[in-house]
């Protein structure tokens, strides 16, 4: 047989790598980087290799399963279906649509299908109860950052190829891969930097492996971080050093800002940080004096208690010292298609917008305010758990593991269980689905087509980049958005048998129409060669600010062109470029750097300013062979040393008597787990860190390679009540704990 060469676009994490696949028949024979690759170069990590693994694993789901008697059975599409609205549909009419809930879940951001059609699905449903892992992740970064430039993914990108001072703040990019930064070989574009002359600074609770090639780490305490930033503010007003730059007439709120941030003097906040009041001034200087720099947090500052002000503070920085909207400062990325920031379509004005607003509605137990349509994941099982209107009773779970993945997963798991009816799309029987009465399975990676919808508006250079299947898929599996649109139709009582393709024709019509009126009839001929996903992607190049405009710009993009680039490795769009005041959707058309909502809960900060810190926290880490909660059970990523270990610095295991290498018992209240201890100077004293994503000792999931080192559950310790406010993210770290050596 025949050797082939397919190039496709990793989905598995946000660098978006493009690999170079060799089949024959239906076997894969080798994975490596395409070194073609217009964005990626050629990079790759150890799990874009995996995907031959998660194509080839045995537990991976082909059929959908339906629970019969407590047991699951394969069945066919048509009797999941009928399942579905057999069940779902009483529950409906007897209790209404917000009895019904929806979880989305990581992997959704990296399938076109699921992205583009999952909110059919939420917005058939009609329900209030839509939950995300955003919320347990970047929604302090997205509601941050749509407050100051008008929209929630218009987040601003350090331009890494041209900085020459790189700020890094509760990120671990050589594990991670970068994250709402799209940017593939950060440790190749650090060293790049370094070798220029340049500085990368890391401020972590760990000397991470970013940490350890950086030029400074400074460890900080667990949630310490809007104190910091609050004061490094404070010292570029009080030294004199704000200068907006090119973006200075496109800015307000500076005196507000300089205000807020009066009682946040570097003397102040040290010991809150643990960073002394020299050092912040210095990172303060610094950044101020060097004409080619940025400032980069992620998760480490969104999952903590003032996510949003951290997020928020992070860009006032970037925004006083001049390197907002600045080749090598900070800069937006202009996506090929569906960018919310860009002219696109003819209701999207340049300059001004709607800008973000949140609290549309609230969460029936917590009272916590809706944000992007969303409510916290952490309110999920008291949803779940709490007689009365608007109970839920029914729930969707799409490509999520909240049992693992979210805090307190063992109430979630007991939640799940009174369910009176629950469906689950995914490709395992895991720790989640195992509570589903229906699992409709999705295809493998490699039988799915691939563009990325979100990541291009967060990538260090934009690009276009399409990926066509690798292997077809099998005659009876329908693609994800086709499922979604069945589950749609169903839920809108139009019947299990209905045409997902007709249903799909009819949308689109009306999408069009709505964007663009009296020529709608052109725009459906003109895409009319593809359907689904493809369709809408053809519609959002087209309309695109590089796009052929439906065939008036004759050397613009359409999906044909990014199409046929697919072996040379995509379409490169260029540097990114200073967009303000073009890309700004804020309703004063201004960058708002004193949003006041911001303001008033910095005041909730600076009652904390000399909060004590606890003996003991706790917080999360990253492996670059791992995925979140389900990549356990690919045996090429799970050999090699074990990898759920907590980190204790040598400090505090002699104080608490831990040996290496022993287990311990950790313990948040009633809540516990055990794991092996490795003792570690790369701790800050008092910080312990556990991987989350383990406990893969669950009854009744179905992963056999995972089961064998299941690890520890880290969110079996983390309380669902911490929130930050603002954006109801949850705190998944600087959570006080005991530890005690396990008898
Ligand atoms: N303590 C702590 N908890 C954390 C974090 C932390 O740092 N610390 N990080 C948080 C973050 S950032 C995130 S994003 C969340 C992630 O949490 P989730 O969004 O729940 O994601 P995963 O745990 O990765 O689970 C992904 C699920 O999708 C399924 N899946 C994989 N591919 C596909 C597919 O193609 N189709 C379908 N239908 N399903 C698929 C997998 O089998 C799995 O069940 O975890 C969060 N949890
Ligand atoms: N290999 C691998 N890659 C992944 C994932 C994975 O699970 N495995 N998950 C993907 C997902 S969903 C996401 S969201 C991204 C996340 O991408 P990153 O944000 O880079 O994630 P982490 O590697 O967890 O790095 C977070 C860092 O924050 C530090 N930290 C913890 N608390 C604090 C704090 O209070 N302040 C400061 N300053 N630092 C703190 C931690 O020690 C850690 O080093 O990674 C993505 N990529
Ligand atoms: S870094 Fe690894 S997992 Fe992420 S996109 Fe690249 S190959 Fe895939
Ligand atoms: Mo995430």
């Amino acid at each position: 047989m025949t050797e082939t060469t397919h190039h496709r676009i990793c989905p598995l994490c946000e660098a978006c790598c493009g690999l170079e696949i060799k089949t024959r028949g239906n076997q894969v024979i080798s994975i490596r980087g395409h070194d073609a690759d217009v964005f990626s170069a050629g990079y790759i990590c150890p799990k874009g290799v995996a995907l031959k693994d998660l194509h080839e694993d045995p537990d991976r789901l082909r059929k959908p399963l339906i629970k019969r008697d407590g047991v699951f059975v394969e069945a066919t599409w048509d009797e999941a279906y009928a399942e579905i609205e057999r069940r779902l549909l009483p529950i409906l009419a007897a209790h209404g649509r917000n009895a019904a809930g929806v979880v989305v879940g990581n992997p959704s951001a990296h399938k076109i299908g699921l992205l583009t059609y999952f909110g059919k699905l939420a917005r058939a449903l009609g329900t209030k109860n839509v939950f995300s892992a955003s919320t347990l992740d970047q929604m302090p970064k997205q509601l941050a950052s749509g407050l100051m430039f008008g929209h929630w993914l218009s987040v601003a990108l350090p331009d890494i190829a041209r900085t020459d001072y790189l700020l890094v703040l509760g990120a671990n990019p050589l594990a991670s891969n970068g994250s709402m930064w799209t940017v593939p070989d950060f440790k190749g574009k650090a060293k790049a930097l370094q070798a220029r002359g340049g500085k990368l600074v890391v401020i972590d609770p760990r000397r991470t492996e970013t940490a350890a090639m950086a030029d400074a780490h400074h460890f900080i305490r667990p949630g310490a971080d809007v104190f910091l930033l609050a004061a490094m503010v404070h010292t570029l007003f009080a030294e004199k050093l704000v200068s907006l730059g090119t973006v200075s007439e496109w800015v307000v709120g500076v005196d507000a800002v300089q205000q807020a941030v009066a009682p946040f003097t570097p003397e102040a906040v040290a010991t809150r940080c643990g960073i002394s009041a020299d050092t912040i001034r210095s990172l303060a200087r610094t950044l101020a004096s060097t004409p080619r720099a940025a400032v980069y947090g992620r998760i480490g500052t969104c999952t903590q208690q003032y996510g949003t002000l951290a997020s928020w503070l992070i860009d006032v920085l970037n925004t006083l010292t001049g390197h907002l909207d600045v080749p090598g400062g900070m800069l937006f990325a202009k996506s090929a298609a569906f960018g919310q920031n860009t002219a696109g379509n003819p209701a999207n004005k340049p300059g001004v917008g709607k800008g973000v607003s949140t609290g549309r509605h609230h969460a029936r137990v917590s009272g916590a305010p809706e944000v992007y349509g969303e409510l916290p994941m952490t309110c999920l099982s008291e949803e779940i758990e709490t007689p009365g209107e608007g109970q839920i009773k029914a729930l969707f779970t799409v490509a999520t593991n909240p049992v693992l993945s979210s805090p307190d997963g063992p109430r979630l798991a007991k939640a799940l269980d009174t369910l009176e009816f629950m469906v689950s799309m995914d490709i395992y029987l895991n720790e989640t689905t195992r509570h589903a009465d229906v699992i409709l399975p999705g295809v493998s990676p490699l039988e799915d087509l691939h563009y990325d919808v979100a990541f291009p508006q967060l990538s260090w250079r934009n690009h276009a980049r399409y990926s066509p299947p690798v292997f077809e898929r099998a005659p009876d599996q329908p693609e994800e958005w086709q499922t979604m649109l069945k589950l749609a139709a169903i839920v809108q009582g139009k019947g299990a048998a209905v045409d997902a393709n007709a249903l799909d024709d009819a949308q689109f019509a009306e999408d069009a129409q709505r964007l663009f009126g009296q020529h709608a009839d052109a725009v459906i001929a003109a895409t009319a060669r593809y359907k689904g996903p493809q369709r809408s992607l053809d519609m959002a190049l087209r309309a695109g600010p590089y796009g052929d405009q439906f065939g008036l710009k004759t050397d613009g993009l359409n999906l044909a062109k990014v199409m046929a680039s697919n072996h040379a490795g995509g379409i490169d769009l260029g540097e990114l470029q200073p967009r303000i005041p073009e890309m700004l959707r804020t309703p004063s058309g201004k960058v708002e750097l004193a949003p006041p909502s911001l303001l008033q809960d910095l005041q909730r900060a600076a009652q904390d300013v000399r909060g004590l810190a606890p003996d003991l926290v706790i917080i999360g880490r990253r492996d670059v062979r791992t995925n979140n909660s389900w990549m356990h059970n690919l045996p090429i990523l799970a050999k090699g040393p074990f990898r759920c270990t907590a980190l204790v610095h040598p400090q505090d295991a002699a104080r608490l008597g831990l040996q290496d290498g022993a287990m311990a018992s950790l313990h948040n209240g009633p809540r516990s787990v055990r794991a092996q201890v490795h003792i570690s100077d790369e701790m800050m004293p008092g910080v312990v860190s556990l991987p989350h994503g383990w406990g893969h000792d669950l009854p009744g999931a179905q992963l056999q390679v995972a089961a064998e080192r299941p690890g520890a559950n880290l969110n079996a310790l983390l309380d669902d009540q911490l929130r930050d406010p603002l954006s109801g993210n949850a705190v998944l770290g600087g959570v006080a704990i005991t530890m005690t050596a396990a008898i």
